[in-house]
């Protein structure tokens, strides 16, 4: 775990004890900090007993305390937390912030921050893997799901490669990365923002806490991207501004878990981070073809009878799902879930690849009818229903897609869990052969 000689003696108030909530209390308790936490759920305060006097931080006297250390699912748009903090003049941070702090304490190292609306987890993945093979020491951490704090200090010369939502940059004052990444911009988590304005001014900032010497990488496939892209050129020493443009990365059909063109977007980000961090163009594109994607992010899950079944569960907006449209001629689209109110209309233009669309949970109803325009379209509710049906009408050469453009939450825990029961369906059907 990280630790810093920066937080002893210090006194911490943390809301939320999820996965960033217990590494921060962690870290804090064994750099010397006090802490209070709280976490609505009982058995995640359970988890840091002995750590922390548990107190909910709205109910206490805050003042001389030096942070309330928020988890990043708690809307701070809508929890009267921050009121509060600002009441008593408490600095809101997350565990991001903290790692920048302890950042003093660690031996000579390079951060990496990569965000964007999609592509965020690809690209981390990618440009681990990239260092790994380049036999660099690195960490992985952020809104991947590791929490930066629970891994192991490296040695000199590491670098940590950061996936950073908008949730924990809002979190965050003092992370000045070496390379930050901002690959891509369209309208999402929009209920936790003033608008779309909102959300991309929090994404910007991940820039603005750079200095002139530090690099930053922006991907070149939407205006908005662009335009914070050109606010931040006006501020950076030549050499450390970088737009990544895919049509100028040659090779992708070596690449077999990098195929589509969002992919190649996030390739051509990865190339600009590689290069800023003094890798060569051989060791990247080793790198390149032997990295293999992640979970539920078009994940060939089983070809059976010339039929390919592929779990995207991950895309959670239109956006991310119309690249996966575009990377097959042939699809039967399992689409729905809860609506993130976009109605499809980013995912237009590959309709043609569409051969039918099998709509499911709290959008299938009204998706059903909106598709039914463009392409045969049945709603079937149950992703499970779903697959058989499609399965059922499936010729071959053909692609049965699970790609949701929607939210979980209407009939799953998260993301991985839709997926799962995706591939569970699957493999029941093709008797359990993957592919
Ligand atoms: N809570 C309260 N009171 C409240 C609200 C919440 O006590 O009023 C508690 C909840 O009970 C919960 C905790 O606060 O225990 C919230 O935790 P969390 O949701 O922040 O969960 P973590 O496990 O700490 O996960 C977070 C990120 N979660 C979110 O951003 C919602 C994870 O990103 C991240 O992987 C993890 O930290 C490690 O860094 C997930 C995510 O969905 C994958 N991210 C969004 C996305 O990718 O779209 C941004
Ligand atoms: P994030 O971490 O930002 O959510 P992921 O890499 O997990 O991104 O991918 C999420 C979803 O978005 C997947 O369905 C994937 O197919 C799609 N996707 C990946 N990269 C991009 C991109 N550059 N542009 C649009 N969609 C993408």
């Amino acid at each position: 775990m990280i630790t810093s000689s920066a937080f002893a003696d210090k006194k911490y108030a943390l809301l939320g004890l999820a996965r960033s909530g217990l590494s921060a209390v962690r870290s804090l308790a064994a750099s010397g900090a006090q802490i209070v936490a709280w976490d609505t759920r009982a058995e995640a305060r359970d988890a840091v007993s002995g750590l922390a006097e548990l107190a909910d931080p709205m109910t206490i006297d805050l003042a001389g305390f030096d942070g309330i250390v928020v988890s990043p699912g708690v809307p701070l748009n809508t929890h009267p937390i921050a009121d509060f903090a600002a009441k008593v003049g408490v600095p809101i941070i997350g565990d991001i912030e903290l790692f920048a702090q302890a950042r003093g304490d660690l031996p000579a190292h390079r951060v990496v921050g990569i965000t964007g609306t999609n592509g965020k987890s690809t690209t981390t993945a990618l440009v681990h893997h990239m260092l790994k093979s380049a036999a660099l020491p690195v960490r992985l951490g952020g809104n991947i799901g590791v929490p930066i704090l629970s891994q192991e200090p490296l040695g000199p010369g590491g670098v940590y490669v950061l996936e950073l939502s908008s949730y924990q940059i809002d979190l965050t004052h003092s992370l000045g990365c070496d390379v930050a990444a901002l690959i891509n911009l369209s309208p999402d988590h929009l209920n936790r923002y003033d608008g779309y304005e909102g959300y991309k001014a929090s994404k910007a900032r991940l820039m603005a806490m750079q200095g002139r010497r530090q690099h930053a990488v922006f991907g070149n496939g939407d205006a908005d991207t662009l335009a914070i892209a050109q606010k931040v050129r006006e501020f950076k020493d030549q050499g450390c501004f970088h737009i990544a443009d895919p049509a100028l990365v040659i090779g992708q059909e070596q690449w077999p878990s990098l195929q589509g063109p969002h992919n190649l977007q996030n390739a051509a980000v990865a190339i600009e981070i590689a290069e800023a961090l003094g890798l060569s163009e051989a060791q990247w594109r080793a790198a390149f073809a032997s990295f293999r994607g992640l979970e539920h992010r078009m994940e060939i899950v089983a070809e059976q009878g010339g039929v390919l079944f592929v779990n995207d569960s991950k895309a959670t907006n239109a956006a991310s799902t119309a690249p996966a449209l575009a990377a097959y001629p042939r699809i039967r689209w399992i689409v729905g879930g809860q609506p993130k109110g976009d109605e499809l209309s980013e995912c237009e233009a590959n309709f043609g690849n569409v051969v039918k669309a099998y709509t499911v949970g709290e959008a299938g109803p009204e998706y059903a009818k909106l598709l039914a325009a463009h392409m045969p379209a049945e709603n079937c509710e149950m992703i499970v229903t779903a697959v058989a049906q499609a399965a059922s009408e499936a010729q071959p050469g053909e692609v049965i897609l699970l790609s949701p453009a929607c939210a979980s939450f209407d009939q799953f825990k998260d993301f991985e869990a839709r997926g799962d029961c995706f591939k569970a369906a699957v493999h029941n059907l093709v008797g359990g052969k993957a592919a």
